[in-house]
């Protein structure tokens, strides 16, 4: 069940009088520390229509992941790293961010498990397989940089960046313009558990808590409990990343990151609190990581909570669809997953003239060999 807390300091009311009270407060139960089955006997719930749409798009988020994975196999791209088992989170954010460009929007720094989110947004497969395959049709790069390092400015999505949590310092950045032009869109950023061990992280919480000076930020963690290899009860003392936030006067909470709907209704509480009050919210996402780090270890099936399987099953029993036709999405998506990597196959690959394109401004001084 989602937990939240607001510390003294920040102002412990709940998020709107007009808003449905904090998750956590209709919830039942407790917050377990590890990865827990989804849709646990709550009194939680969204409208059928809300449900039947993140159930959709958390199966087209993973076979795509999927179809990523098997092009990658094939030997059709150099590298995989993305989201299967985060897809309860992915989904129900990317329904909810305020989409669009410009300070007024919400803008998004993702890190490399970001595709559920993207994919929510309306992200096409074509558009993903374009990176992953390196394609110079590929809108994110140009087909110059590796799998799930999405960027999107018409959505205000910020580029992946390959060194981990320096996201978290980017989105002070946004933040502080959304602030500066008291915008109402708020600066999401995500990222793993190991990486909250980096300064950028320790940075963001400095940053968006300065007092009288609070910034805008949705600040999450999806906390798989590993870094590559590194397990997570091997490095925190601190029972929940989260509770960092306390020590910071700001919002924290839990939230079990595999159960779709608890996740729905906890972001969209913490996001009301945010474009209310302006100040930033520490929030934890517990998740599975289904498919290992990346094809660094090998992007095979592992075990763990499938939050697509326990959503699936919730659905069914809710008589909101029928297993046929669950099992007839998978197929239709497989279907259509096939012929985006078969299109994208035979797109072309970056020319080397454009090496230089998108380096810098106008490709000022980009060619060192011309100095
Ligand atoms: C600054 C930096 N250090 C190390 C790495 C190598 N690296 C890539 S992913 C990763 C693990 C990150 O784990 P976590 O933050 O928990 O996120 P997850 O991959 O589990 O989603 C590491 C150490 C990196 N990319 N950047």
């Amino acid at each position: 069940m989602a937990k939240t807390q607001v510390s003294k300091k920040a102002g412990a009311k709940p998020a709107s009088k007009k808003m449905p009270p904090p998750a956590a407060q209709k919830a039942a139960g407790k917050s377990a520390v590890k990865a827990k089955a989804v849709i646990a006997p709550t009194k939680l719930t969204l409208p059928k229509q809300i449900q039947l749409n993140m159930l959709d798009l958390m199966i087209k988020s993973r076979v795509l992941e999927e179809r990523l994975i098997k092009v990658y196999k094939a030997g059709d791209s150099y590298f995989w790293i993305g989201a299967p088992g985060e897809e309860a989170f992915g989904v129900p954010l990317g329904l909810l961010v305020h989409k669009g460009q410009g300070v007024e929007y919400d803008y998004l720094h993702l890190h490399y498990r970001g595709t559920p989110t993207l994919v929510a947004m309306g992200m096409t497969m074509e558009d993903s397989l374009r990176l992953m395959m390196n394609r110079s049709t590929d809108p994110s790069t140009g087909g110059r940089n590796f799998c799930n390092h999405y960027c999107f400015p018409k959505w205000n999505v910020v580029p992946v960046t390959s060194p981990i949590e320096v996201q978290y310092g980017q989105a002070v950045g946004t933040a502080l313009a959304q602030r500066r032009h008291k915008s109402k869109g708020i600066s999401i950023v995500t990222g793993g558990d190991a990486g909250t061990a980096e300064g950028d992280f320790a940075g963001a919480l400095v940053w968006s808590t300065r007092p009288g000076m609070e910034l805008p930020m949705l600040i999450t963690v999806q906390n798989n409990r590993m870094g590559i290899s590194t397990s997570y009860e091997t490095q925190h003392g601190e029972k929940h990343i989260a509770d960092r936030g306390k020590a910071f006067g700001m919002r924290t909470t839990v939230v079990n990151g595999n159960d779709p709907i608890e996740t729905y209704l906890a972001i969209q509480t913490e996001m009301e609190y945010i474009r209310r009050t302006g100040k930033p919210v520490l929030a934890e996402f517990e998740v599975s990581r289904l498919y290992g780090h990346s094809s660094a270890d090998g992007a095979n099936r592992r075990d763990g909570v499938c939050p697509i399987q326990d959503f699936e099953k919730h659905c069914v029993d809710q008589k909101f669809i029928k297993s046929s036709e669950i099992k007839q999405l998978w197929e239709d998506y497989d279907v259509q997953s096939r012929a985006a990597a078969d299109l994208v196959r035979q797109e072309p690959v970056p020319t080397r003239e454009s090496i230089w394109d998108h380096v810098y401004a106008n490709n000022e001084n980009a060619d060192w060999r011309k100095f």
